[in-house]
């Protein structure tokens, strides 16, 4: 696929719509418009044409038409943009004009972001954020894609890279300039004092969890003893009759996971097998994966009935006791909360721990790290530096303290996709004035 093809799509779903949207983009964009539209509208208005076949001259549509030249579009290239009308037929024939046309042809998934990363339109962790917003559910998932796309983690990551520069040049300086290969001592102090501010930073970033968290949902997971009452609950939950209820203990064998909006907030809960002994394969199979659930989740809700033996929980991150069919005559005493699926009852008070649960868990907003991909970046970037400065420290080899800290700039330049450390390294050395 050609990097300069002109590339069109529809931007707004698929079936048959009111409105449809296609996208055009690249070089043949204006003489699409001008053979399918006439006359070139001025750059931004909206203007309503007819658009007809371009061999044929048969017109195909009424639509309103918009002309983005670049660099100041979405993708940086030459841009237009036709509202047609959604019909399944009509968005057929304009999409077979565009077709028809030389170097043109349908894009591929992501091609226009991908397009615009590349024209500097956007960086890598803002093409991130766009996807999130495309994907949000709930409000708080909105906002945090907000401010991504906003370029909160994309600025802080070119903050952290240009001291980490800085400190890479003054390093780089000293291997030139002296004699021992030792810092100046002078230097060395600054150095270190730049190495430990940028250090703590990205620390900072790395023990806050709640922006993964909030991208992903937190994951409360229902367990206990079968029969205790636990997809009863999930389909309380859920609202919706999601997993199967019976009075035949061992009823659930699989993992069955909603996903729901508590508060904006998004969480998955997952409904699992009850946890006993047994015979059975299958059921054996069901109780190991629900362990193995309760070990991942960021909360279990340990339901227990009211009738049976006592049961132990296994030991997870963090637990909350639920006594289950509070509307029994003998219900418990040593939970956490007590709750009637079938009733209703308690269900409210639930809903808002678990509301409050999730928001302490991931409503701070102030995270940068959205995702697994910028954690393993930034661990990478804090282990390099962490090793510079014992070296340092430690008048070891200056050239190798040199290469962690390059090493260091490299892997939080993976995060906006910047990676040209020498680019950067020559335009700070220009400003320079150390020698001559
Ligand atoms: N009275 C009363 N009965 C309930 C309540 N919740 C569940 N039950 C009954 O308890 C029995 C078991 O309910 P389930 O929701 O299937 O229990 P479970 O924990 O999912 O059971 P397994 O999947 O077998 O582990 C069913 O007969 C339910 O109708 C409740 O709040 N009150
Ligand atoms: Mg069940």
């Amino acid at each position: 696929m050609r990097s300069d093809d002109t590339i069109f799509a529809i931007a707004s779903g698929h079936g048959r719509a009111a409105v449809c949207l296609i996208r055009i983009s690249g070089p043949e964009s204006r003489s699409i418009l001008e053979r399918m539209a006439g006359r070139v509208p001025d750059p931004r208005r909206a203007v309503v044409r007819t658009l007809s076949d371009p061999s044929t001259g048969e017109p195909l549509d009424q639509a309103l038409i918009l002309w983005m030249p670049g660099p100041q579009s979405f993708t940086g290239e030459d841009q237009a943009e036709l509202h047609i009308h959604g019909g399944l037929a009509t968005r057929a024939a304009v999409l077979r004009a565009l077709g028809s046309f030389e170097n043109c042809r349908p894009a591929e998934a992501g091609e226009f972001t991908r397009r615009a990363f590349l024209n500097g339109r956007m960086d890598l962790s803002q093409v991130e954020g766009l996807a999130d917003i495309i994907d949000a559910e709930t409000e708080a998932q909105r906002r945090q894609a907000m401010l991504q796309l906003g370029g909160r983690l994309g600025h802080a990551a070119e903050e952290w890279r240009e001291t980490i520069l800085r400190i890479l040049a003054l390093l780089e300086a000293s291997l030139d300039f002296s004699d021992e290969g030792d810092v100046p001592e002078d230097l060395e102090a600054d150095i270190l004092r730049m190495i430990d501010e940028v250090q703590g930073a990205i620390g900072r970033a790395l023990a806050n969890r709640s922006g993964e968290r909030l991208r992903e949902g937190l994951t409360v997971v229902l367990a206990g003893p079968p029969n205790a009452g636990k997809s009863t609950l999930l389909n309380a939950l859920a609202q919706r009759d999601v997993a199967i209820v019976s009075p035949i203990p061992g009823t659930t064998r699989d993992v069955i996971e909603v996903h729901c909006d508590l508060g904006g907030l998004p969480v998955i809960i997952a409904d699992t097998a009850g946890m006993r002994e047994s015979a059975d394969l299958i059921e054996q199979e069901g109780v190991s994966r629900a362990l193995a659930r309760t070990q991942d989740a960021d909360l279990v809700l340990w339901l227990v009935p009211p009738e049976g033996e006592e049961s132990t929980p296994p030991s997870v991150r963090r637990l909350l006791k639920v006594g289950t069919k509070a509307d029994l005559k003998r219900s418990r005493h040593d939970c956490d909360l007590l709750v009637a699926a079938a009733t209703g009852q308690g269900l409210p008070e639930l809903i808002r721990r678990l509301e409050a649960e999730a928001a302490s868990m991931m409503g701070q907003g102030d995270a940068v790290i959205t995702r697994e991909r910028h954690r393993k970046a930034l661990e990478r970037a804090h282990g390099s530096l962490v090793r510079a400065r014992a070296m340092l420290a430690g008048r070891g080899p200056l050239e190798l303290a040199a290469e962690e800290v390059r090493l260091a700039a490299r892997a939080i330049g993976e995060i906006t996709g910047r990676v040209d450390v020498e680019d950067v390294l020559d335009r700070l050395f220009s400003s320079f004035c150390i020698g001559k």
